[in-house]
């Protein structure tokens, strides 16, 4: 029963959602990375971060888009290649992105100034950095750069939901050789809906045809696949988002009950920059930041990663081998 499921999930992916051309090219990158780390002593984590697009028309003019900045994701990149791990970050195109997210309310043009100020300026060389904003970006810079000469951080992109379906499971194929030293990190904010390739009208819909009626298909649960078939011995945690935070707790746990993985992280959307809460089958753990907390600066996804990279350790100390929950 499970296995039909699984292979009709796959059907459906390969039928209703347009492989993107580049998908095995970037699988051989995603495998060569993982296994360099692997033996270099490192553990690799997958993050998806950033919403994902679905396109009205296949020549698209309009599209159906998910919430998320992109900031969870970019935040957590950076924590968790602290920590140790490398990572793969599959990411929404110009959603935030590692370091350069600091940078984001700066105008690049309002950081760089000319030496000089009587009017000879324009030299490559009269250019400098701002003064103010120097420390800043060198500190960032610094981190930036030993990241860049290390390979620790491998991105991909994505845009729409099929390149999302397509390079995750593409990911979780390429880090299924490392067992349990993968880690899934599934913050994207993912389309529930779609409309399927056989549906889709080609051109821009004409607003002279009057009321436009949607009708969409549920996107396939890909978690099912990725947990039992595709990555079965790798740590994955999920994301939950509501608005109502009476639902939010029974939707991890219902989550985490479907899809039989190792850890759900529960967050409402308004709050969710200071407080989540990281469920798992045995325990509930609210982590939160005081209002002190969040003025000197510190990120919750500092916490979230510390939770879930002790975890990983657990189950990597304790239980080196196949764990799929019954
Ligand atoms: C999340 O819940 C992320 O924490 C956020 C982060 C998207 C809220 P930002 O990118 O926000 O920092 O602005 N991600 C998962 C959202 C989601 O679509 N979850 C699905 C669901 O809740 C399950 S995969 O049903």
């Amino acid at each position: 029963m499970a296995e039909r499921r699984i292979s009709s999930i796959d059907g459906k992916l390969a039928e209703e959602f347009a492989i993107p051309s580049h998908v095995e090219d970037v699988k051989e990158k995603m495998a060569d990375f993982a296994m360099r780390h692997t033996e270099a002593g490192r553990r690799v984590v997958l993050i998806t971060s950033g919403g994902t697009k679905v396109p009205l028309e296949s020549r698209t003019v309009r599209f159906l888009d998910n919430f998320s900045s992109g900031r969870r994701g970019a935040a957590s990149a950076e924590y968790f290649i602290e920590s140790g791990y490398a990572v793969i970050f599959l990411h929404r195109h110009r959603s935030l992105y590692p370091y350069t997210r600091m940078f984001l309310t700066i105008n690049m043009l309002d950081a760089l100034q000319f030496k000089v100020t009587d009017g000879t300026a324009g030299n490559p060389s009269d250019v400098v950095v701002d003064q103010q904003m120097l420390p800043n970006i060198v500190k960032v810079l610094k981190q930036y750069q030993e990241v860049k000469e290390g390979g620790l951080l491998l991105p991909i992109e994505f845009n729409t939901l099929s390149e999302y379906l397509h390079l995750l499971k593409a990911a979780a194929q390429a880090l299924h050789p490392i067992g349990s030293k993968a880690m899934f990190y599934l913050a994207a904010a993912v389309s529930d809906f779609y409309i399927p390739a056989s549906e889709m009208p080609e051109h821009k819909i004409q607003s002279s045809n009057g009321p436009l009626q949607l009708s969409l298909n549920m996107v396939p649960k890909i978690l099912s696949p990725l947990v039992k078939d595709w990555a079965p011995q790798a740590f994955v945690i999920s994301f939950k988002l509501e608005t109502d935070e009476s639902i939010l707790l029974d939707r991890a746990c219902r989550a985490l009950d479907t899809y039989r993985h190792q850890a759900v992280v529960a967050n409402v959307l308004d709050s969710r920059r200071g407080q989540v809460v990281v469920v798992t089958p045995e325990t509930q753990v609210e982590l939160r930041l005081t209002e002190e907390e969040v003025q000197k600066g510190v990120e919750i996804e500092e916490r979230i990663v510390s939770n879930l990279t002790s975890a990983h350790t657990n189950v990597i100390l304790t239980d080196p081998g196949i764990r799929v929950r019954n």
